[in-house]
């Protein structure tokens, strides 16, 4: 028996993506000539046909928290105090020009809060067609160390760069359906993914800097690419959404980071993949109406989800074993 899923007699709804991979942005390139670049692929975009195009995360700069500097006020110029910027208007300006949306990562550096504390934040913001900004999201889950670790081959201290954000994972209504955005770790955790599922998600924006040499347990290197399509694919299909995940790739200041951006179905599919470890624009005509097929049958949360079980997953945070 064959049934009909909302939104399917209706208007067509869709969205044209583009992801737009980076690759490496050496220490000495300067913001303006990164954002030449970002510029060209928005071009490259435009004749694709692309209505939102996808940047990574710190798409700005070099991965900084591989260094680790002990006066982090010495470090405030690989952070955006405001957004736009001089150095970032021309890709605002250009986007509008052309009609393009765009979501973009970048190193956030706070006003002074009420007591002149400035915060540090890894955000991605979501802009419209139309130039107007729709959201900003601040990473929840930092991964990495706090402290100097003399003995790696690189640092990845980005839990002394930038604070967690508590704001979680909001979604918009913006290019046609409901949009969220995670940043990089965030998508190793089911709960992002989730959070944005139970507000009916239906196409998240993700950047990525993803080092191929993981220093905790190199047995996980060879499984870089792996792992990082089965958690965007599971994340996708157990929550009935396209799911967009764009890296910055590629040799950078002697650090391998994993390319292989991917656009991926509701279903899990993945549907474009980048093929190089460079600056590769990769597009997909995203229906956002397949993402009913699943939120209305195997996803339907309303039916068949059971939070009166799952206690722990607010209340706890580590592991407490039976005794
Ligand atoms: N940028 C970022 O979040 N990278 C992490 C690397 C984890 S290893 C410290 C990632 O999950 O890909």
């Amino acid at each position: 028996m064959s049934r009909h899923f909302t939104h399917e007699v209706g208007a067509k709804r869709s969205v044209v993506v583009g992801a737009a991979q980076l690759g490496p942005i050496q220490r000495h390139h300067s913001r303006s000539d990164v954002v030449e670049r970002l510029i060209d692929l928005l071009h490259q975009a435009h004749r694709r046909g692309v209505e939102l195009v996808v940047y990574p995360e710190l798409a700005l700069t070099t991965f900084f928290p591989r260094w680790f500097e002990t006066d982090i006020s010495k470090s405030d110029h690989w952070y955006e105090s405001s957004m736009p910027s001089a150095d970032t208007a021309p890709l605002f300006d250009e986007a509008r020009r052309l009609g393009i949306g765009f979501c973009l990562g970048y190193a956030e550096l706070t006003e002074p809060d009420s007591s002149g504390h400035r915060h540090r934040f890894n955000t991605q913001i979501l802009v419209d067609r139309d130039g107007r900004t729709v959201g900003k999201y601040r990473k929840v889950h930092i991964p990495g160390h706090e402290t100097n670790e003399p003995d790696r081959p690189f640092q990845h201290a980005e839990r002394y760069y930038f604070e967690p954000s508590d704001e979680g994972f909001p979604v918009w209504k913006a290019f046609g359906g409901y949009v969220g955005m995670m940043i990089c770790n965030d998508r190793r955790w089911p709960e992002s993914y989730r959070e944005m599922g139970l507000q009916g998600v239906e196409l998240i924006l993700c950047g990525y800097n993803t080092p191929i040499h993981y220093v905790p347990d190199p047995s996980q290197d060879i499984l870089q690419g792996f792992h990082n399509s089965l958690v965007m694919q599971a994340g996708a299909y157990q929550n009935g959404t396209w799911v967009v995940g764009v890296a910055k790739g590629g040799e950078e200041e002697g650090v391998d980071s994993l390319a292989q951006s991917c656009i991926v179905a509701p279903s899990g599919q993945i549907v474009a993949q980048t093929v190089t470890a460079g600056d590769e624009l990769i597009t997909a005509e995203c229906d956002l109406n397949w993402c009913a097929r699943y939120k209305e049958t195997l996803f339907d949360f309303d039916r068949y989800r059971r939070p009166e079980v799952y206690t722990r997953l607010t209340s706890q945070r580590g592991v407490i074993r039976p005794s």
